[in-house]
């Protein structure tokens, strides 16, 4: 997954919102807490949907995720503009150290802590204890700031047609969708996420077919992938770039990318390309930023669970899943099952559309642009 979340636009109870985010990222990365993570993520996803200001925490307490904890936590930052919980983790080294450390490709809170205990809290400090990292830590340390950028929409149609013409040119047969935030209707997305399908490739072949090889390997001869971070044979994590522009490829190759400042999780939200200093000729060129690529290969007769599952977003789909536990039935990422009265889940129902996952399930149909949980 990509690490930084999708900003909301007009809301009223945005710095309530931004602290809880990052009261949610204190338990997540520091506390490994992901239930509690979760319960702060979801509370400010529904506070970032209340169409006024909230005015005390009571108030908030009458919304669906929002409990007393959180509704005393509201009080304190109406009455008092600030969190003392949270202005202690500012305060705390080895918390600020974990978070920034996390905000690395391939860095999880554990990692983060092991890193963060050895004295290694910065940028510069990764860059000089290479030997500990993993390849993937690797390129996260090597792309710091590109992957710290956003990608704009209009970026994001160039990528898509570009991966979509290297997978056709393996095979026009197979079935590919753009799925995650992009999929949304996000202005700006942090990665792109390909689910693809051929329709001679079902759950009962049991052998997997080599398409993510062949497609990566075709994007890599093309330049257009730059990395793998780790690639199976139905996944594939990795680093891709738009082709350089004809000026830009004719510029001195040393110059240095100055990286934009660092933003706040919710700071603004276009992907600002950066920008490199004036060339000769006195023009500012852009360099293409590196991004972040996940393709996934599903069976055919999974193409439409995995569709949902991969469009997200990820509180849509927990939302998702306990809904259809009520109603009787398990959901994952590869099948809708119907749930008998000892427990156990029995065969996976065959399913031709998203539609049709929605009315198993007797959940009203919700478009991908409105799932923005
Ligand atoms: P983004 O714009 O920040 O990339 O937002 P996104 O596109 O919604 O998030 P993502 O992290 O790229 O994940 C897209 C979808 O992929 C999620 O909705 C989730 O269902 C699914 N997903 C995976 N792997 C993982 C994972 O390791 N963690 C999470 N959180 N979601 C995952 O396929
Ligand atoms: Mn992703
Ligand atoms: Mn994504």
């Amino acid at each position: 997954m990509s690490k930084r979340k999708a900003p909301q636009g007009d809301n009223p109870n945005k710095d309530i919102c931004d602290i809880l985010i990052e009261l949610a990222a204190n338990e997540r990365n520091v506390n490994r807490n992901i239930h509690k993570s979760n319960v702060y993520r979801k509370a400010a996803s529904i506070l970032s949907k209340h169409p006024t200001r909230v005015t005390s925490g009571a108030e908030a307490k009458t919304l669906n995720g929002i409990g007393t904890q959180i509704a005393k936590k509201i009080n304190e930052i109406l009455s008092t503009g600030k969190l003392a919980k949270l202005d202690k983790i500012r305060a705390s080294e080895s918390s600020q150290a974990i978070i920034f450390l996390t905000e690395v490709s391939g860095i999880g809170p554990a990692a983060a802590r092991k890193l963060a205990d050895e004295g290694i809290t910065t940028l510069d400090d990764l860059k000089k204890n290479e030997e500990k990292l993993n390849h993937h830590q690797k390129i996260g340390v090597k792309h710091f700031f590109d992957f710290q950028q956003r990608i704009p929409r209009s970026e994001m149609v160039q990528l898509q047609d570009i991966a979509f013409s290297h997978i056709h040119s393996v095979d026009p047969q197979f079935i590919a969708t753009v799925c995650g935030s992009f999929r949304r209707g996000a202005v700006s997305s942090g990665d792109i996420d390909i689910l693809l399908g051929h329709p001679t490739y079902s759950s009962v072949d049991t052998k997997k077919p080599p398409y993510i090889k062949s497609i990566v390997k075709t994007m890599e001869e093309a330049g257009f992938v730059t990395d793998s971070l780790s690639l199976g044979e139905s996944k594939f994590m990795g680093v891709c770039v738009l082709p350089p522009t004809k000026t830009e490829a004719a510029t001195d190759e040393g110059a240095a990318c100055v990286p934009p400042p660092t933003k706040t999780e919710a700071a603004t939200d276009e992907g600002a390309a950066c920008v490199l200093p004036p060339t000769k000729t006195g023009e500012a060129k852009e360099k293409p930023v590196h991004r972040r690529i996940d393709i996934r290969l599903v069976p055919i007769d999974q193409y439409f669970v995995g569709l949902l599952y991969f469009t997200g977003s990820d509180m849509f789909n927990k939302t998702m899943r306990s809904h259809a536990l009520d109603q009787g039935f398990t959901l994952n990422e590869y099948s809708v099952r119907p749930v008998g009265d000892t427990g156990v889940p029995g065969e996976a129902i065959p399913v031709t559309s998203e539609e049709e996952v929605f009315d198993i399930l007797n959940y009203p149909f919700k478009k991908p642009e409105e799932r923005n949980l």
